[in-house]
């Protein structure tokens, strides 16, 4: 069943920019790879503004690993900063909130006002009542198949948005791999959307009324033609969400194309 809220929402959806990467060593090319990776994330920032979002979604691996220098770790906070509206943020396997969380480490007075950064590893329910929306995710610590991102969800609530965050892999059945999300869990949630990420590209794995997502990596460099995207997520009542694939930036595209 199509839920009736009282207002339409549009969320934008990112995952896996994977900041700070080392894929590419860290000489010039590296620093050229690392640049075109923060012009990406950029281009996410300006795609939310410039088409009105009324939450940003971050699905895990904004960085690529907990070994972050403060400045790369200001760059992604200003960024963030610019949003010109809230943003939820879980953490990913690469950016772990483990025994080396670069997180944790960090003074909430030190976050943008914006971002709602979930670190409970049982899940945080962040509520945006003039939006009529919810959205909940939890803190990945392990990388591991104990480890199920969407256990502990909470039971949707009628006449809000019902929105969950989610950083592992998606599988038809059950597995012994690490992260699972599996239909079944997807199916049961009730929930209006499931914003995905870890797969670096675009997949559809809605189950039922229950839209799921990944939205791909804002960094072409690491999917190639398949990188480069986001996704915008428009909730209206009354109907399903309604999701389309947002290409970042010619800019970040066409500047740095490593080949070999
Ligand atoms: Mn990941």
């Amino acid at each position: 069943m199509a839920r009736i809220v009282p207002r339409q929402l549009k969320l934008v959806h990112t995952s896996d920019v994977h900041l700070e990467s080392d894929t590419f060593g860290s000489g010039p090319r590296g620093d050229r790879f690392r640049n075109a990776v923060r012009r990406a994330f950029a281009e996410v920032i300006d795609v939310a503004n410039r088409n009105g979002a009324d939450l940003l979604l971050i699905v895990g691996d904004l960085f690529d690993s907990n070994r972050i220098s403060d400045e790369a770790f200001h760059f992604a906070m200003n960024q963030i900063a610019r949003a010109r509206m809230p943003v939820v943020m879980i953490p990913g396997n690469h950016d772990a909130h483990d025994e080396r969380s670069i997180y944790a480490a960090v003074s909430p007075a030190l976050l943008p006002a914006n971002l709602h950064l979930i670190l409970n590893p049982n899940g945080t329910l962040v509520e945006f009542p003039d939006l009529a929306a919810r959205v909940w995710g939890r803190a990945l610590v392990e990388h591991s198949p104990e480890y199920r991102p969407l256990s502990g969800l909470p039971e949707p609530l009628p006449h809000f948005w019902n929105i969950g965050l989610a950083h592992g892999l998606f599988t038809e059945a059950e597995t012994n791999r690490s992260s699972p999300i599996t239909a079944a869990e997807i199916a049961a949630s009730g929930y209006d959307y499931i914003a995905l990420g870890h797969v670096h590209i675009f997949g559809d794995v809605s189950q039922g009324s229950t839209r799921a997502f990944y939205c791909g990596t804002p960094a072409p460099l690491y999917a190639g033609s398949e990188g480069g995207w986001v996704l915008e997520a428009t909730c209206i009542p009354g109907q399903l969400v309604q999701v389309r694939r947002v290409a970042i930036g010619d800019a970040v595209l066409s500047a740095d194309v490593f080949t070999g």
